[in-house]
């Protein structure tokens, strides 16, 4: 550095050169210079969505022991250990960002992290499981093939991957839809009823409206988001609908209603005090899911002390032979 530029000068500097690369479509690697911003957000949206992964596993883990067949129980096996996977993968790309794995998972378990709203609420029926995939997992392939395109290498290399899985996830929960909806007045009414419950939720996932989003437009700028949360709601709604209509069942929104000039299908208004009080903590499930999460930590503790023993071990064993 020349002696008259300060670090400001070079910080200013390098801020150019990072955003000169992000224009460029370069992708930015954990060894890179990077704004602390770009830093800490990326590492508040990753957390968020490893967390949103590993809670994810709970809704529909309630139903693995009552699936009503063995091909059914196989696929919800498979489903659940993937979103395991998901978590890891995408805890491992917030660490390469410096942060410690085990601080991220104690902010979680005290209620300090948030997570995806979309699992606050509770799976009454065998239809639930069917709906998730269809809808939830739909709305994360939406949100996460653009993430795939994200500016940060690691984060957008794990949702090449997640989006293949979640892919097979969508389809098994929409087939199990139109088998429903095909089945007995009582399952069409039974996936129907899910399908009510879970529609406003599936929409929220997105997050807030694009004029009350403050994290959007930094995204946007580091091309970490290359879409606002609005845009990709509305392209999930316009695949939804379609699908909808081709198993015969339909949408909870009276106001739903088809634009010839855009092509757009135009929903209702979300319930966004709803959503405020599911992301503060106060929506049906939040309790029981970081009760669960607790018990669940607290019961492996054995495993991460014997993981430690055996690391100490082998360490040991090393330095002996090395001696
Ligand atoms: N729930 O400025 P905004 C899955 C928060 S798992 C809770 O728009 P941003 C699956 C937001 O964090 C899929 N909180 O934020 C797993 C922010 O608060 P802070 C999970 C939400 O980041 C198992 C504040 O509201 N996917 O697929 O620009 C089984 C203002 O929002 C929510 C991801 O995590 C919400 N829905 O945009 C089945 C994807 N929405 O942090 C399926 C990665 C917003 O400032 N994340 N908030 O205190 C993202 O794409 C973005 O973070 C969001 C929000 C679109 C979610």
């Amino acid at each position: 550095m020349e002696p008259n530029v300060t670090a400001q000068d070079a910080d200013i500097e390098r801020l150019k050169e990072f955003e000169a690369r992000i224009a460029r479509g370069e992708s930015i690697e954990p060894k890179d210079w990077m704004p602390d911003r770009y830093r800490k957000q990326l590492i508040r949206m990753m957390s968020q969505h490893a967390h949103s992964e590993i809670v994810g596993m709970l809704p529909e883990g309630n139903w693995i022991t009552r699936a009503p067949t063995l091909r059914r129980k196989m696929i919800l096996l498979a489903k659940v250990q993937d979103e395991a996977g998901h978590g890891l993968y995408i805890y491992c790309g917030a660490e390469t960002l410096g942060v410690d794995r085990a601080e991220l998972i104690s902010q979680l378990l005290s209620g300090a992290a948030k997570y995806s709203s979309i699992f606050n609420y509770p799976t009454l029926t065998w239809a639930d499981v069917g709906v998730i995939g269809w809808l939830v997992d739909g709305a994360a392939i939406v949100n996460q093939t653009m993430l795939a395109k994200a500016s940060f290498g690691p984060y957008a290399r794990a949702m090449v991957r997640i989006c293949k899985e979640e892919n097979f996830h969508k389809r098994q929960g929409y087939e199990s839809c139109a088998i429903l909806a095909a089945g007995t007045p009582e399952q069409k009414a039974m996936v129907q009823d899910a399908v009510n419950r879970w529609w406003w939720p599936s929409l929220m996932m997105f997050g807030p409206s694009d004029a009350d989003s403050p994290n959007s437009a930094e995204l946007m700028r580091w091309g970490v988001k290359r879409k606002t949360n609005d845009e990709l709601r509305q392209r999930f709604v316009n695949m939804t609908v379609v699908q909808a209509q081709a198993i015969g069942l339909t949408l909870p929104d009276p106001d739903l209603r088809h634009d010839e000039v855009t092509g757009d299908w135009h929903h209702g208004e979300i319930d966004w005090s709803e959503f405020w009080s599911v992301v503060k903590g106060d929506g049906p499930c939040n309790r029981e899911r970081l009760a669960a999460r607790n018990a669940a930590h607290d019961q492996g503790a054995w495993v991460r002390e014997a993981a430690e023993a055996y690391v100490a071990k082998q360490a040991g064993r090393a330095r002996a032979s090395a001696a």
